[in-house]
């Protein structure tokens, strides 16, 4: 039952924010997955620092509280420790394309079995509204009162060239379509990204407007990853779905092979004997 996902932490997002259908997705999402023996008891969450990680206070799930753009290096180590596991992530756009950008390339290059859901508003909302990787050309906030006059990141091109194998778009406006999104990007086996178009009333009032003029649902993924990257480039329409999906080595497997990490774990003291034995030898 999604209820008893809810916690008892106020919500303090402002009316009408993108977040609360991310949140809804997300807990619509735990529902299906718990259908399809993915129970919430093996899900780990952690988020970043921003308005989107709030959403961390209003899942009744495990998990971490992590720092900004450090979201995803906290759910690789959760893969690591405990592969049995799946691990999601919430980051904004300012966290995950901007401080946290490099763990993320790192992640998708590496192919760790986790999943990012980035809620992109193309700013930092939290902190009043300055410019973000994603913002457009003109955004103007506090940081640029006379409009960017940068060109914004590309999110999903970064990941398609980062060698990512699970690729997608969601829209916060479009629950159901994002609720199965996040379904397919958590049974992926390997790194999944699933980009958010979240409006932020604040401080982009148009966004609504404009994604709900613009999005259009992928019909079917592309063929390869250059298809895939053309399909990024779209401005007229906002594609959204899974833009790109492949079968990969996973990094825990390529890793332990056939070891448990959980169950055959090395007692504490051999662990410190054999870095002692280590150390000597450098000595
Ligand atoms: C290491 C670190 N760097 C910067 C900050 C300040 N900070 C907190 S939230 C934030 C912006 C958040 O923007 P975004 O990640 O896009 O999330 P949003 O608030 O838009 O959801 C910044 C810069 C911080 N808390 N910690
Ligand atoms: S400032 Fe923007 S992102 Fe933050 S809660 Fe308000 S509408 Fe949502």
């Amino acid at each position: 039952m999604t209820e008893d996902l809810g916690t008892y932490a106020e919500n303090t997002w402002c009316p009408g924010c993108g977040n609360f259908g991310i949140l809804n997705a997300m807990k619509k999402a735990v529902e299906k997955l718990e259908e399809r023996d993915i129970g919430r008891e093996r899900m780990l969450i952690s988020a970043g620092i921003g308005c989107h990680a709030k959403i961390y206070d209003y899942l009744n799930l495990s998990g971490l509280y992590s720092i900004h753009g450090r979201e995803i290096a906290t759910i690789e180590g959760m893969k690591l420790a405990n592969p049995e596991l799946k691990v999601i992530g919430f980051g904004g756009d300012g966290d995950a394309y901007g401080e946290g950008l490099s763990h993320l390339i790192f992640a998708a290059k590496r192919n760790n079995d986790i999943t990012m859901i980035v809620h992109n508003n193309s700013s930092y909302s939290l902190t009043t509204g300055q410019m973000s990787p994603t913002s457009e050309k003109g955004y103007k906030g506090p940081s640029t009162p006379e409009g960017s006059i940068e060109q914004p990141l590309n999110p999903l091109m970064v990941m398609l060239s980062s060698g990512a194998s699970f690729v997608s778009r969601g829209y916060a406006g479009k629950i159901e379509h994002l609720t199965d999104l996040i379904v397919e990007a958590v049974e992926h086996e390997g790194f999944s990204l699933v980009d958010v178009l979240q409006p932020c009333v604040v401080f982009h009032d148009d966004q609504y407007q404009k994604y709900n003029e613009a999005v259009e649902i992928l019909e079917e993924s592309a063929e390869n990853r250059y298809e895939a990257m053309k399909l990024t480039e779209e401005t007229e329409r906002l594609p959204i779905g899974v833009f790109y999906k492949e079968e990969q080595p996973v990094y825990h497997k390529e890793l332990y092979h056939d070891l448990n990490v959980v169950e055959d774990k090395m007692e504490q003291n051999k662990r410190i004997e054999n870095v002692k034995k280590l150390l000597d030898k450098r000595r």
